[in-house]
């Protein structure tokens, strides 16, 4: 049988519970559109989701293919600039490429 344990008023009380919040993560999305040029997609992944170009092209296939397709995981706020920034940038170029963020 084992010693039952005693608190003698000398230990220290150890805790393991998490004291910081660890951050919500969202996806990113990018969703297929009839418009928007294959380069253009392909150039936001590599130039917003920094992509190498192999990826970038799977990536922008998939969406064509399937409607949309997974970019990233990102904190809340980075999620939430990188969707306007892909906007931004598909709007200065005249295309309606839209994407969307989603919890994880
Ligand atoms: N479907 C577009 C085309 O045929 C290409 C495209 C791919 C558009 C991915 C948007 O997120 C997108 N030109």
């Amino acid at each position: 049988m084992s010693e039952p344990e005693r608190h003698t008023g000398g230990e220290v009380l150890e805790h393991t519970r998490q004291e910081t919040k660890k951050p919500e993560l969202f996806k990113v999305l990018l969703l297929n559109d009839d418009y928007t040029t294959m380069d253009f997609v392909v150039e936001i992944l590599e130039s917003v989701f920094n992509k190498a170009p192999a990826e970038a092209y799977r990536i922008m296939m998939a969406v064509h293919t399937q409607g949309q397709g997974l970019c990233g995981v990102y904190p809340h706020e980075v999620a939430e600039t990188k969707v306007a920034t892909v906007v931004d940038m598909a709007r200065s170029h005249g295309f309606p490429l839209r994407a969307a963020m989603e919890p994880e």
